[in-house]
């Protein structure tokens, strides 16, 4: 990090602006925004969500230690973002359609992977390590931003076909910076595609902290484009996350021109 360039954001001012409903030991906060749409969580639903954040962080250590002794080429650990995956995964309708990035290993699961489908692609045996179609995940995507343009674009063909599904992205807070990402929004915002976007806020692209990329605190400044269809998630599951908030707030009206076909 260069001395000259000091970070205007940090991880406090960010978590401030966190809508909550649990305080960081456990207890429940009242939210008179938030509190409706958990009026349905019952024991059951809580401790499934509980159980499979608990598994995620068991497949991820393995997926850590099999790295280290050299039987994967690499692995994109989700330790810290199971709450955001499992909450945003399990909210989806099985015909939705999730475009991720190369962290998303709890997003797989909550869709239904198998264990050989975490690994095959690490191990480089296989471009996607799973039928896209079958689990309606497209493969992995490395190239940081890239996989926001490829759900735009699924999102404008639902639209066309007048089909009652979303288009779902997971990127990263270093992605935001990506031109991609940026176009991605623009056309989501200017055809309001049926697509959601989901910016898992780790604090950090690698080396580089949030502060460097952003004047703002990431809550607190959504891009220009950004429509309804857009949702930006910090690291912990919020029942306010469109789908959860029931299937019609997260439908766009599908008012857009058609798609020219030139
Ligand atoms: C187009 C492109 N540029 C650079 C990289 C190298 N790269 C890999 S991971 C990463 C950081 C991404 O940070 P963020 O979007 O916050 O996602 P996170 O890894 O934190 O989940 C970068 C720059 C890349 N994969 N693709
Ligand atoms: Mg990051």
């Amino acid at each position: 990090m260069s001395p000259h360039i000091s970070p205007i954001t940090d991880t406090q001012s960010d978590l401030e602006l966190i809508e909550r409903i649990i305080a960081p030991d456990g207890t429940r906060m009242p939210n008179p925004q938030l509190d409706r749409y958990v009026e349905d969580l019952d024991f059951s639903l809580l401790r499934d969500l509980h159980r499979d954040m608990v598994v995620l962080r068991r497949i991820d250590a393995e997926g850590v230690a099999l790295q280290r002794q050299g039987q994967l080429g690499l692995w994109a650990p989700c330790n810290g973002q199971e709450a955001a995956q499992i909450g945003t995964g399990r909210a989806l309708e099985a015909r939705d359609f999730v475009f991720p990035s190369y962290r998303e290993t709890g997003v797989m699961y909550s869709r239904g992977a198998q264990p050989g489908d975490y690994v095959r692609m690490w191990r480089g045996e296989e471009g996607a390590a799973y039928d896209p179609a079958e689990l309606r995940i497209a493969p992995l995507q490395i190239i940081i931003g890239a996989q926001t343009l490829h759900a735009v674009g699924y999102a404008m063909g639902i639209q066309h076909d007048g089909a009652d599904e979303v288009a779902v992205t997971y990127f990263g807070d270093g992605a935001t910076s990506q031109g991609d990402v940026n176009e991605a929004m623009i056309f989501a915002s200017s055809y309001r595609a049926p697509v959601v976007f989901v910016c898992q806020n780790n604090h950090w692209a690698i080396s580089e902290p949030v502060g460097l990329q952003s004047q703002f605190p990431s809550r607190a400044a959504p891009p220009a484009s950004a429509s309804r269809a857009c949702a930006s998630t910090a690291m912990t599951w919020s029942p306010a996350w469109p789908p959860c908030a029931g299937r019609s707030t997260t439908r766009v009206p599908a008012r857009a021109p058609p798609i020219s076909r030139r």
